[in-house]
């Protein structure tokens, strides 16, 4: 179940499985911990999020997970840890090599080569909250913040020039024109030569191709060319092939743009019709199974779903595999909630915030499905100490990939400061939820709200021309809670306001899409949100944390394909 991009010739293994585990607790130093000398009592699975698992529940502190794997002596070589945190240290042979955050991004730990076959691998991992190693994982999140190795572990033997990364932005989706951009690794050549192999028939050799800091770049055109859509999402394939190294990609040919107030895909307009979803499972934490990632994908089409917001970090690569697979499109954003001015002037969170956001990026750039990059939700984006880390995020992204569009989700809406630097215009907003219960009629609150919100951004100059999308909305709901006032926390409050919401995005022209929030139930914490947060879950999903249907699920999938059907009628 390997997510792209994949290798032929060049030599990976998987570590996933058992590992030796051990909790030290709460009160370890990491700078004094003696990791050779620990004595490992347990065993977990990698992936696995320690504290997810019974004996560990709710548990903060330090963990570490110890496997071996043998190694070919003198040989060159990464591991590639797709996701490790909230903090982690790496250790080889008793040897640090690495200290990381946050979690859910991609890192690469190099192999040094050995005299030694039999390679001792130690992950010692912290799932404290702690302002220098964790500055981006907090615990006003409102969300569970889990610890352990959340995502597949490979390890791979690497030649002295290697391939990195293999990126493609099609150029023209029609004649099949493509631009790949190769960035390599190890020693770098001033030239190189390629072979590259379209859809595992088509061969082209270049050579002598000309390498700048590192990058190599082709111009080519698919001999065979099917765009990428919702309705058909056609992908290909790519091997680049230098020799001594290979990688396969699979990229979609798809355009996106956004123009008068729509988001365009290949030139049509389209409506987003989606939800956020966390990667959450009360058993698994954000370490899903695979299995658990088809399920949620047939669930989201179920639903009748064309689009998902991934909240509210990077994504587990094999979920994109999956969207782009199934033509589900996709707003991918880096880690971000709730951050305010102080997270904003400090260079630390800033740089921290730049670097997860890049590598989230050069990580998801072949996935057709993903049409926007976003960052910092909900962040405190109307102060001006705001503007710096809003610029450098923004600028940050368009020089990484100018092929998509860029956008923050945010709650501070009409008194935002930086909208009109972004191509979508997004609102986390909660007509009928929040304070709305000092209303007799809650529900009744929801249109106006929505087409005023709509009223004023057509009213703004610079932002009467972007899409506009409801990237989150929607009320808690307790799964199997009914009561004949229907109030809130039933699944009847939650279904009407949905039945609302939904009916005036598939019906009002000026709405380019929702992402409702949220897809299914998520942990959270006990604090004092737990006023809102009855089990100490977020209940605003359209399923309970075991994807069990609520109401709202059936009545949001009716509206949905209904949409659908009416749109494309074949
Ligand atoms: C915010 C936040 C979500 C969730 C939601 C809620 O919009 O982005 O993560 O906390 O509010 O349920 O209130």
């Amino acid at each position: 179940m390997n997510a792209y991009p994949l290798f032929k010739r060049r030599k990976t293994f998987c570590l996933d499985g058992l590992w030796e585990f051990a909790f030290l607790g709460d009160g370890v130093d990491l700078d004094l911990l003696d990791v050779d000398g620990i004595h490992f009592e347990d065993r977990l699975p990698v992936p696995s999020a320690f504290d997810a698992y019974p004996s560990y529940a709710g548990k903060r502190g330090t963990a570490v997970y110890r496997t071996e794997f043998d190694f070919p002596v003198e040989c060159g070589g990464m591991i590639e840890f797709l996701s490790a945190g909230s903090y982690c240290r790496i250790y080889l042979d008793g040897q640090q090599v690495c200290a990381h955050h946050p979690s859910y991004v991609r890192f690469t730990v190099p192999i040094p080569p050995c005299t030694f076959p039999r390679r001792d691998l130690r992950v010692v991992i912290d799932n404290r909250f702690h302002p220098k190693r964790t500055p981006l994982q907090e615990s006003f999140f409102d969300f569970y913040n889990y610890g352990g190795i959340l995502r597949s572990v490979t390890v791979h033997e690497l030649p002295e020039t290697f391939l990195e990364y293999c990126h493609v932005v099609p150029r023209d989706v029609v004649v099949g024109d493509i631009e790949l951009t190769v960035y390599l690794g190890g020693h770098l050549p001033p030239e190189i030569d390629m072979n590259i192999m379209i859809d595992g028939r088509d061969a082209m050799l270049f050579e002598n191709l000309p390498v700048n800091d590192g990058v190599a770049r082709i111009s080519l055109r698919l001999p065979n060319p099917t765009t990428w859509s919702p309705e058909a999402p056609n992908l290909h394939t790519l091997a680049v092939d230098i020799g001594q190294d290979d990688m396969i990609v699979r990229f979609g040919l798809r355009e996106v743009r956004a123009q008068g107030g729509k988001i365009l895909l290949n030139g049509k307009p389209v409506k987003l019709l989606g939800v956020c979803r966390h990667e959450a499972h009360p058993q698994f934490g954000p370490a899903l199974p695979y299995q658990q990632l088809v399920q949620d994908v047939e669930l989201l089409q179920d639903l009748g779903c064309n689009f998902v917001r991934g909240s509210h970090y990077p994504q587990d690569q094999r979920f994109l595999d999956l969207c782009d697979e199934r033509g589900i499109l996709f707003f991918e954003e880096s880690m971000g909630w709730g951050q305010n001015k102080s997270h904003f002037t400090n260079p630390e969170f800033v740089d921290a915030q730049l670097n997860q956001t890049k590598t989230m990026i050069l990580t998801s750039f072949n996935h057709p499905c993903v049409l926007m990059w976003g960052f910092l939700n909900e962040g405190e984006s109307d102060v001006e100490e705001a503007r710096h880390c809003y610029e450098s995020l923004i600028a940050l992204i368009r020089k990484t990939d100018p092929s998509r569009l860029v956008t923050y989700a945010s709650f501070k809406r009409r008194t935002d400061l930086f909208l009109h630097l972004v191509d979508v215009v997004c609102y986390n907003t909660y007509p009928g939820w929040y304070n709305a219960f000092d209303d007799e009629d809650p529900l009744g609150q929801v249109l106006p709200k929505i087409r005023s919100d709509v009223e004023f951004l057509s009213g703004r100059e610079d932002l009467k021309d972007k899409p506009f999308l409801l990237s989150e909305i929607g009320g808690g709901a307790l799964y199997g809670w009914k009561d004949p006032l229907n109030g809130p926390w039933t699944e009847e409050f939650q279904a009407e306001l949905l039945k609302i919401v939904c009916g005036e995005v598939v019906g009002n022209d000026a709405i380019s899409g929702v992402s409702i929030w949220q897809f299914f139930d998520g942990r959270t914490y006990n604090c004092g949100r737990a006023l809102g947060r009855p089990r100490a879950f977020n209940n605003k999903g359209l399923l309970d944390e075991y994807r069990r249907p609520k109401q709202s699920y059936f009545q949001v999938r009716k509206i949905f394909r209904e949409y659908t059907s009416a749109s494309c009628p074949e």
